[in-house]
């Protein structure tokens, strides 16, 4: 029996496989791997405890437009990535050159190319993921994204500089012209380039349609494939439930008090009641999930800063926001100084004219401007004033 030929880099003799597309097709991939990088920087910024430039509190959506923009620019590298990977693929099996210097930079070349293709498959995978909320690692998402995403970009660099002079001339002549084609790809192919060229801009554009409707509001009917999409009491989509966060039995508990502890040693403890006699403020401003999906609520409550006052805390001072549930990693946060110190930080009591919902953190949640959802902290039971 006759084994067939092992595949070169002539068996792939489709006309579309050619730099003319894909250098077109790496533009629009690596202005969606700059934004989302850029924009993941910014993520990574919002949720540092402790960064040596503070996060600002300006203005109020601007964490909604930047993680709206790094969860589509990143959805709609699916597709981008998915048709740059095939115009590419034959060159695996080039045979290596001969002589040893150009071997040696030949692998080089395959070695970053290796990293960017791995970085990068790795980047959209947990993404999507995180989005879909589907977690099938052991791997904490946040450091592990950060960390592969300075990876990716730095391959990315490496390789448009490699691809440089191929890149100019791809973009400077025809879509059509072959100038730059391998000598066996001379057939013709089911498409022209441009149809690809066409189709592909479309896949991306409807991946991006059918997904940011989770953030962008007149997009929620054609967005099919969107995660919480604004149902939800208030209008507010629910993250994590009251069953879920294990919180059902204290969150309704008529003994709950709200415990203000100064950095002096002054304690205060407050019921539900005592907070809706304060003075109350009612703001509009967004839960904006890292995930990307977002909505924006009318909350009413008491200022944080009120609070801080009644055990006589220094003006600027941080906050460690503690909740009733009992484990998980978003039950303690800290509220930086400024963010603190806001007028439009709340401890809300009421969305939309209503008691909040036990799911959206009743008896009491922080809700706050520019700041990423993960950090609203819900059912609040204890604000820790740290000097
Ligand atoms: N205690 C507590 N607060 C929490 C969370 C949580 O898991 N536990 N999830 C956070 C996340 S990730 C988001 S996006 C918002 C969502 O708020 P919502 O469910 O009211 O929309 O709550 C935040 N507050
Ligand atoms: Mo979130």
């Amino acid at each position: 029996m006759g084994a067939l030929p092992a595949p070169d880099v002539d068996s792939f003799p489709s006309r579309l496989r050619s730099p003319a597309v894909s250098a077109r097709v790496g533009v629009w991939l690596g202005i969606c791997f700059a934004v989302a990088f850029l924009t993941g920087v910014v993520s990574h910024w919002a949720q540092s405890p402790d960064p040596w430039l503070p996060f600002p509190t300006r203005p109020v959506w601007g964490y909604r437009f930047t993680q709206g923009l790094h969860v589509a620019t990143g959805v709609a590298a699916v597709p981008l990535l998915l048709v740059k990977l095939w115009t590419v693929y034959p060159h695996l099996f080039a045979r290596p050159p001969r002589r040893l210097r150009q071997l040696f930079l030949h692998a080089l070349e395959r070695l970053s190319i290796g990293v960017l293709v791995a970085a990068a498959i790795f980047q959209l995978a947990t993404g999507l993921a995180n989005a879909a909320q589907w977690y099938p690692w052991a791997f904490s998402f946040r450091s592990s994204h950060h960390a592969v995403a300075w990876l990716a970009i730095g391959a990315l660099a490496v390789h448009v500089a490699v691809k440089l002079p191929v890149i100019r001339e791809a973009l400077g002549a025809p879509v059509e012209s072959t100038r730059l084609d391998r000598p066996g790809t001379a057939r013709g192919a089911v498409m022209s380039r441009r149809s690809l060229l066409g189709v592909t801009g479309v896949a991306a554009a409807l991946a991006v349609l059918t997904t940011a409707g989770g953030t962008v509001p007149w997009l929620r009917r054609v967005s099919v494939l969107a995660t919480r999409t604004g149902e939800g009491p208030g209008g507010v989509p629910i993250n994590k439930s009251a069953v879920a966060a294990g919180v059902t039995r204290t969150a309704v508990d008529p003994a709950y008090r709200l415990t203000l502890q100064g950095s002096g040693g002054r304690t205060v403890h407050l019921s539900r009641d005592d907070l809706e006699r304060l003075p109350q403020h009612t703001v509009e401003l967004p839960i904006a999930c890292v995930e990307g999906w977002a909505a924006s609520g009318s909350w009413t409550g008491v200022r944080l800063r009120d609070l801080l006052d009644l055990v006589d805390a220094a003006p600027r001072s941080a906050v460690r926001v503690v909740s009733l549930q009992e484990s998980g990693p978003f039950r303690r946060t800290l509220l930086p100084g400024h963010f603190a110190a806001d007028p439009l930080t709340l401890l809300a009591l009421d969305l939309a004219g209503a008691p909040l919902h036990v799911d959206h953190g009743y008896p009491c949640r922080l809700i706050a401007p520019n700041r990423p959802g993960v950090l609203q902290t819900k059912w609040v039971s204890r604000l820790e004033v740290l000097a």
